[in-house]
Order: structure tokens, then sequence, then C-alpha cells
């Protein structure tokens, strides 16, 4: 079995407004990086991970792999950013290789797999966690059995689209082989830093983000020490000149958190790292351990300084824990840096203004500004009606931009006014 492993090229209009250092920044997909060495683990070697963002390939580029080899399962992976790329990659890879099985997997399909299956170019989708529903798919594949037992995956029979029992999700993430980075060039990992993964899942329900409900509201932590050999295995592979912990909230089990950062000065790993974080499961005591392990900069999603679009959203913060959580950080050293998303329930021209004068005084090193998009998966995307927003679903492509009209603000002004904060977080830094 001859597998291809894709995380498609990033869209040219991604970034519309330069939000943030993301959109851009060549981090594989480690959702991919799992499956491949879940795969190998199991004896499946001819396998290829193309990251189209991390080697520049467009979607001839990638065309022209598959011409060259004839790969018998393609997976391919995407946000809703990458999606329609995504989409037509597969159409061009079916047309050049019509018996290769095309998979599809990710957060974005697993919320819209009855529209991508409309799509006869794409054979299945995976819905949620991937590692066994991939290796179960070929498996069925090779042996040319019907995929009613796969679990976990939706596909189409006879032009009718049929969804399978849900994967249950794994119970010890330790068991995992860790991602196939060595699948990936050592000086790109190198330069853009080591990121690594420690827990799946987020237990809240803030109405933006589709974390909590892809992956059940329900955390699952790898052990200290597993994470730990993880590390020390990355830095003897590529010896990046950092490292960051991506998980939606490193900070969330405190008794965990320390025991890492212990660990990590045990282990005498002198690197710096930056991790993401809550306001509100943060205290002295914690900023204090962080730095001491080496932890250099922190990132917390505030979203608002209003407590009222806090409250609307979801978030479960308020403006102490948010005061708090800066003056601790910044007592210890730590370069702080708070994301706002600019169009929730509530904004409103006088919010606008409070953030500007928050930004004005704020102690926080940096501060980053997303236009709200309502995420497939989400509750905004769901129940537009109850947060009186309005937006058109479906249109991935500019799922970048400002598209939400709020009952006080329209996307246009929503645009006037983040072009405000931008000018204001740029005279800041100026001073
Ligand atoms: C690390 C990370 C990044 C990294 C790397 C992105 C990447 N390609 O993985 C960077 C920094 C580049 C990044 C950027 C962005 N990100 Co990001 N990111 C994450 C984060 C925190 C972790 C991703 C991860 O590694 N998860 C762990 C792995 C194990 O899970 P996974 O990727 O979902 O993969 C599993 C399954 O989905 C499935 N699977 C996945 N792919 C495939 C493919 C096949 C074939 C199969 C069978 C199965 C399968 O199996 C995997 C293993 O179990 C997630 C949040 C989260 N907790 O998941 C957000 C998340 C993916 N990001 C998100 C967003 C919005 C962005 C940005 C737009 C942010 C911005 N404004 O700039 C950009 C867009 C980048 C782009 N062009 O696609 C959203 C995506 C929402 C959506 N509907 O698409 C998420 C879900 C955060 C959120 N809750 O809102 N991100
Ligand atoms: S924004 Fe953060 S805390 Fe809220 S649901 Fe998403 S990952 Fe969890």
């Amino acid at each position: 079995m001859k597998i291809l492993l894709i995380n498609p090229p990033y869209s040219t209009d991604c970034c519309a407004y330069d939000t943030g250092p993301y959109v851009h920044s060549p981090v594989p997909s480690f959702g991919l990086g799992y499956i491949a060495s879940f795969l190998i683990s199991k004896g499946y070697n001819d396998l290829k991970w193309l990251e189209c963002p991390i080697y520049n390939l467009n979607i001839k580029d990638v065309v022209d792999e598959v011409k060259k080899n004839n790969y018998n399962f393609i997976g391919i992976t995407s946000t809703s950013h990458t999606y329609p790329n995504a989409l037509e990659l597969a159409k061009e890879i079916k047309k050049v290789s019509p018996d290769s099985f095309i998979v599809f997997g990710g957060v974005h399909v697993s919320f819209d797999y009855n529209n991508t299956l409309k799509n006869d170019f794409v054979d299945a989708v995976a819905i949620g966690e991937g590692e066994i529903t991939t290796y179960e798919l070929i498996k069925a594949i090779e042996k040319k059995q019907d995929l009613s037992a796969v679990k976990g995956i939706a596909y189409r029979q006879k032009g009718k689209i049929i969804v399978n029992e849900s994967r249950p999700q794994l119970e010890n993430l330790d068991e995992l082989p860790f991602p196939a980075r060595n699948l990936l060039p050592k000086n790109i990992l190198k330069k853009s830093g080591a990121s690594l993964l420690t827990s799946r899942g987020c237990p809240f329900n803030c109405i933006f983000c589709s974390s909590g409900k892809f992956w059940n509201r329900r955390v699952r932590y790898r052990s200290s020490q597993n994470v730990i050999k993880e590390l020390k295995e990355v830095i003897k592979y590529c010896d990046p000149k950092q490292f960051e912990f991506v998980d939606d909230t490193f900070t969330l089990d405190k008794k965990r958190t320390m025991e890492i950062c212990d660990m990590i000065k045990k282990e005498n790993i002198k690197l710096s790292w930056s991790c993401n974080s809550r306001v509100d499961t943060i205290d002295e005591e914690m900023a204090k351990k962080l730095k001491w392990a080496g932890c250099k900069e922190i990132f917390f999603g505030v979203e608002s300084v209003s407590q009222e679009v806090l409250n609307n959203s979801k978030k479960g913060i308020t403006l102490e824990q948010i005061k708090n959580a800066i003056k601790f950080c910044k007592k210890q050293g730590l370069y702080v840096t708070l994301s706002f998303v600019l169009g929730l329930p509530g904004e409103s021209k006088k919010t606008i203004k409070d953030l500007i004068e928050f930004i004005k005084k704020t102690e926080a090193d940096e501060i980053l500004v997303n236009p709200l998009i309502p995420l497939i998966g989400t509750e905004l995307y769901t129940s537009p009606e109850k947060y009186n927003i309005k937006f058109e679903k479906g249109n991935w492509k500019d799922y970048v931009v400002f598209i939400v009209d709020t009952p006080q603000l329209s996307k246009e002004e929503l645009k006037e006014s983040y072009m405000d904060i931008i000018a204001a977080i740029l005279l800041k830094e100026k001073k």
C-alpha cells in the first residue's frame, strides 16, 4: 500500500489583514504527523507526508508528485481556511489517479462531512480522532472489505452517504507514537522551532471556538514523562532554537503543568519556550514556575475587555482575572501576548473605544486582533440568530476577513475599527 498524506497549500488570500503570525507560519499538521507515525508503527512504511506550506508547494506540484508515484491511499487534512484548496487538490488528483482512494480528515470536514462527500472525488471522510480510523480504513481497503465496519468514517455507497458508528477516543495518549517528525526536513523544524501537544481537548464552551465540541468536551492528558521523552527526542533530532506547547490551554491542570516544569529543569533542558494559557488558570506561583523552567512567552486568548462581551461569548473569565494574569506574568518577566476577537456579541463603538484605551495602558507586550469568524462546529455558526449576527455560510475562501454583521456594527464598521485598533497597537510599539 503506497500512502500519501497531504497538508494542502494555504490559500493565497489568507491573512487578508495580516491578523497574526499564524496563518503563514510553516507549522506542520500534527494530525498528519500522528497518523503517519501510527501507520508506520503498524508496518506501513511506504508513506510520504507532504507539507505544502513547509515545502512551498502548489496544487500542480502535488499533482505532479501523484503522477510520478502511483499512490493507493491519499489522506488530505484541512482547516476551514485550507478546505477550498483541499477540494481543488483532490479534484485534480482524482483526474490523474482515478483508482487512488481519497480520504479527508481534520476539524473542518468532521463537522461538514455531508457537503464534503457531495464531491465525487472524495471517497471518504474521517470524523474526529484519526489514528485508528485511518489504520482500519487502510486495512479494509487492502482486504477489499466493505467499509461499514470502520468506525468514525462517512463514505458514499451507490450514491448514498453512509455515516458509520462513531470512533471512540483513545483512552491513553501515551500509547501513541510521537509525530513522525523524522519525515520532515531538520533545518525547517530547527528554524521554526519545535511544537509539542501535551493534551487533547478543551473543557470550555466559548461560542466562537470548535475545540470543545471537536474533542467531545473532554480533556485527555499525556503523562509528564511521555511529554519530556518527546521533547528530548525532538531536541536530539533537530536541535531547535526554542519550542512551543501548542495545547489549547497548557496551564489547565496546575499540578501537571508544575510537574512538567520540574522535569524540564531536572533534565537540564535549557531551551526557551512558549505556551497558550487562560487567564483563569494562572496564579503567581504558576507564573514563577513557568519562568523558572525556561518559559519566555505566554499567550492568552482574552477576546475582549468588556465583561458583557465575555459573558455573551461564554468565555468564562473576568476582567479582574485578565488584570491579575498580566500582573503575575509581567512580574516574572514573561513576554505576554494577548489575543482579541473583534465583533463578538455585544461589541459596540464603546467596547472598541475601551479596547483602544486598554491597549494604550496595558503592560502586555503584544496584542493580536482577529476578525470574528463563525467557524463551523461553533455555537455562533449553528445558531447565529440567537446572537443576532448575520453572515453568509459556506464561503470558506472568505473565512479570513470581516464577514459578520452584528446588531451594533456592520462588517464595514468592524473593519474600520480594526484599522483604528491596529493604529493604536503600532503607535504603542513605536514608543
Ligand atoms: C497547532 C495549531 C495550529 C498550527 C498548525 C496548524 C495545523 N495545520 O495543524 C498553526 C500555528 C500553523 C495554526 C494556524 C491556524 N490555525 Co490552528 N490550531 C492548532 C491547534 C491548537 C492544534 C492542532 C493540532 O495539532 N491538533 C492535534 C491533532 C492531533 O489534532 P488534529 O489536527 O485535529 O488531527 C486529528 C484529527 O482531526 C484527524 N485528522 C486530521 N487530519 C486528518 C487527515 C486525514 C486524512 C485523516 C484520516 C484524519 C485527520 O486525525 C488527527 C489525529 O487524531 C488547533 C486546536 C486543536 N486543539 O486542535 C488549532 C486549530 C486547528 N486552528 C484553527 C485556526 C482557526 C487557525 C488559523 C486560522 C489561526 C489564524 N487566525 O491564523 C490558522 C490557519 C492555518 C491554516 N492555513 O490552516 C482552528 C481551525 C478551525 C477550523 N474550522 O478550521 C483550530 C481548530 C482552533 C480552534 N478551535 O478554533 N494552527
Ligand atoms: S477559545 Fe480556548 S478556552 Fe475557549 S473553547 Fe476554544 S480552546 Fe477552549
